[in-house]
């Protein structure tokens, strides 16, 4: 088996973009950068936890920092006009990006996490009680699961989640059953970061509202990888981070439909997010800036309008066939193990990642293992614990795969598995 078609990306090319991958690992790890003891190649296949960066998008960022670096918003000189304009049209990408009427429905945050608890806490904290419900699904990331089962003790909302059956996929007809009409919101994961499931989230939306109901979809794991249209989900709120998808750290999108926002109070107050201010009182400023007080995220900002340019060069399109390639090629080379267990549904019906056990082998020794053939995979239980327990494993280890990675480096991978296998017998 495996894939005999050609790359639906010119890989090599992609490659030449990130020197990172010429890197060579092994050595003393106090030393950040290559140093002398690193001798073996870098497999990286941990690109869900975040990817790596391009030429075009760190030179995006050196570029801002070396020729028009200044504050936005508050200055009418040159640079800060230069500055506030691209920080600006940062927003206008993004929108276009993901299908948003405009800038007024693109916040920019932290990271994902950021962006549920700026819901969580400016919409839940002041709309949720004791007689609404939070539906969520067994499958969440940590940053919904435990930001709404906290803003659920708060406000005596009940918080209840969605069973994922025995494939890993949700169960819709337990959907069905949970959300009714005292259903205030459901935060549904758009693709699992652990069982590389595709959830209906359409559907789910259109559930959702038959009840009045809102959704918030984290599109941690699908923006980065799969064209998304957030009008098309019909999501009334919709996140992603800039670091799983070629963009630095330190940036997440909020998407939020234009008149939830506008009724939304801010979640932090300073500087920037107000119009007017008196010793007695404030008036916030336009969407989208009224959530995001003090000094922005700026050079993030305009390093992810660079990122989304660099990915919609190569096409989402081909983003999404080259990752599926490579997903079921390590799908079945995996499974020709019997002693290897694979999360999550069939090779040709996932994302581009691959959560598994080996019988007998802790998934930290499992990637110890692998790290020693240069492999780097995530270990651990990837922020689903919850989900971790009903699979009745502690932790699992992680491949999970981008646009630089190659079925050799699959070949890579499922040869130190083997190792680890054959060590451990
Ligand atoms: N939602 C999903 C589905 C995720 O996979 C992650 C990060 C987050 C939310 C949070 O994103 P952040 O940028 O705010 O941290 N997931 C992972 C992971 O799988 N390994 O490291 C981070």
């Amino acid at each position: 088996m495996g894939i005999q078609e050609p790359y639906p990306l010119d890989v090599e090319a992609v490659r030449a973009d990130f020197p990172i991958l010429e890197r060579k690992v092994g050595g003393d790890v106090t030393v950040p950068g290559e140093g002398e003891g690193d001798t073996t190649p870098l497999v990286y296949l941990d690109n869900a936890a975040t990817s790596h960066t391009p030429e075009q998008v760190v030179g995006a960022i050196a570029d801002y920092y070396r020729s028009y670096n200044s504050n936005v918003h508050r200055g009418i000189h040159q640079l800060s006009q230069e500055a506030s304009t691209a920080y600006e049209h940062a927003h206008d990408r993004v929108a276009e990006f993901v299908g948003a009427e405009g800038r007024e429905e693109v916040v920019f945050t932290k990271n994902t996490t950021e962006a549920e608890n700026l819901v969580a806490y400016a919409w839940g904290l002041n709309e949720l009680g004791p007689e609404d419900n939070v539906v969520l699904t067994e499958m969440e990331h940590h940053a919904s699961l435990v930001t709404w089962q906290q803003i659920g003790k708060k406000t005596g909302a009940d918080v209840r989640f969605v069973r994922v059956d025995d494939d890993g996929r949700l169960d819709m007809d337990h959907a069905r059953e949970l959300v009714d009409d005292d259903t205030a919101m459901a935060n549904v994961v758009h693709v699992s970061n652990t069982l590389g499931t595709v959830n209906p989230v359409a559907e789910f939306a259109d559930l959702v509202h038959d009840h009045d109901g809102l959704i918030f979809v984290d599109g941690a794991q699908s923006v980065p990888h799969m064209p998304v249209d957030v009008q098309a989900i019909d999501a009334d709120f919709f996140a992603f981070s800039g670091h799983k998808m070629c963009g630095p750290t330190g940036i997440g999108v909020l998407y939020g439909k234009q008149h939830l926002l506008e009724e939304m109070q801010p979640y932090l107050y300073g500087g920037e997010m107000i119009r007017k201010v008196t010793f007695e009182d404030s008036e916030w400023e336009d969407l989208p800036w009224k959530f995001e007080a003090g000094t922005p995220v700026i050079a993030q900002g305009i390093a992810l309008h660079a990122a989304i340019d660099y990915l919609e060069d190569l096409g989402m399109e081909n983003v999404h066939a080259h990752e599926q390639l490579l997903a079921e090629y390590a799908y079945d080379e995996l499974t020709a193990y019997d002693d290897v267990d694979i999360y999550g549904p069939p090779g040709d019906d996932r994302a581009g990642l691959v959560a598994f056990n080996v019988d007998g082998v802790h998934a930290h020794d499992l990637s110890s293992i692998l790290n020693d053939h240069g492999v780097a995979v995530r270990a651990g239980d990837h922020c689903t614990q919850p989900l971790h327990d009903k699979l009745g494993v502690p932790a699992s280890a992680r491949a999970s795969f981008y646009i630089y990675n190659t079925r050799e480096e699959i070949d890579e991978l499922v040869e130190a598995v083997d190792d680890a296998r054959q060590l451990f017998a």
